[in-house]
């Protein structure tokens, strides 16, 4: 029996068949208004459970003095790749422990595996996004003790990630300026549920049409006091004000 969220050893092999939000009912057929009430039921349902398994989270994170980062994005915006250069530039320096979620696969747990950081893949199955329980006990595999900095990745999705909380300090939206600049405003609860944006790859600027005070205005509609930090985990510009935001929130955490 789970202390927190009182599942049972055997529940955890059930978790992904948990009904979810809207996706995982088929919308091509008719829906009476008692099936249309009982799956926004359903949808309060899980999103309470999420909010009181965060609660327990963040607790046990602030318990421990811990900067808990929840990373966001699209698929492909370089979530892993700014994790790899943070681990590697800031080794020694800051000891970080890292969550993995991905629907398949745990190559992005090896990637980091290979900086030497420990690291703990959630795999999600059908599921599109990471929830409070998953990272509960997820982070039952590191010494939180021995940990500054928790670094939680998401799965790739800008849609559903920001209605749950992981008892998280902050959400960091990571857009990449391959994606085009109005992704704030076309998913805006996602930059609104973050408190920074990183901007990656602009050491891909000069081949693109992406318009970067566009899409700094387009963030700040949605989000006016959002930070934004723009950066390159190729090049390594911009990278060191990350590090420093990092170092600043870590800090404040511990006293
Ligand atoms: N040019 C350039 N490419 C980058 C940069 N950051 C990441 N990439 C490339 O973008 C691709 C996707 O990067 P990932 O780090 O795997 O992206 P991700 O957000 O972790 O992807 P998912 O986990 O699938 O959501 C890789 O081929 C990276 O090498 C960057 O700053 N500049
Ligand atoms: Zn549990
Ligand atoms: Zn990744
Ligand atoms: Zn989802």
């Amino acid at each position: 029996m789970c202390i927190d969220c009182g599942c049972g050893p055997t529940d955890h092999h059930h978790h992904h068949h948990e009904p979810g939000h809207a996706q995982d009912h088929g919308h091509d057929h008719g829906h009476s208004h008692d099936q249309g009430r009982r799956t926004l039921r359903i949808e309060e349902d899980i999103l309470a459970k999420n909010n009181r398994l965060a609660g327990n989270n963040r607790a046990r994170f602030g318990a421990k003095g811990l900067f808990v980062l929840n990373l966001v994005s699209s698929p492909g915006s370089g979530k892993t790749s700014i994790l790899e250069r943070t681990l590697r530039d800031l080794a020694g320096n800051i000891a970080f422990a890292v969550l993995e979620g991905d629907q398949q696969t745990d190559q992005d747990a090896a990637r980091i595996a290979a900086t030497g950081v420990p690291v703990h893949q959630i795999n999600t199955g059908a599921g599109c996004h990471l929830d409070a329980h998953m990272v509960g006990h997820g982070v039952e595999h590191f010494d939180l003790d021995a940990t500054d900095i928790l670094m939680i990745e998401n799965v790739g999705n800008l849609v559903c990630p920001a209605a749950f909380d992981l008892g998280e300090d902050h959400k960091v939206a990571v857009l990449s300026v391959t994606e085009g600049e109005d992704k704030p405003i076309k998913y805006p609860n996602m930059f609104h549920a973050a408190d920074l944006l990183l901007i990656n790859k602009i050491d891909l600027l000069p081949y693109l049409d992406f318009d970067l005070e566009k899409c700094k205005a387009y963030a700040r509609q949605v989000k006016p006091d959002i930070q934004i930090l723009e950066v390159s985990c190729k090049s390594g510009e911009g990278m060191e004000k990350w590090y420093a935001w990092l170092a600043q929130g870590a800090n404040r955490k511990k006293t």
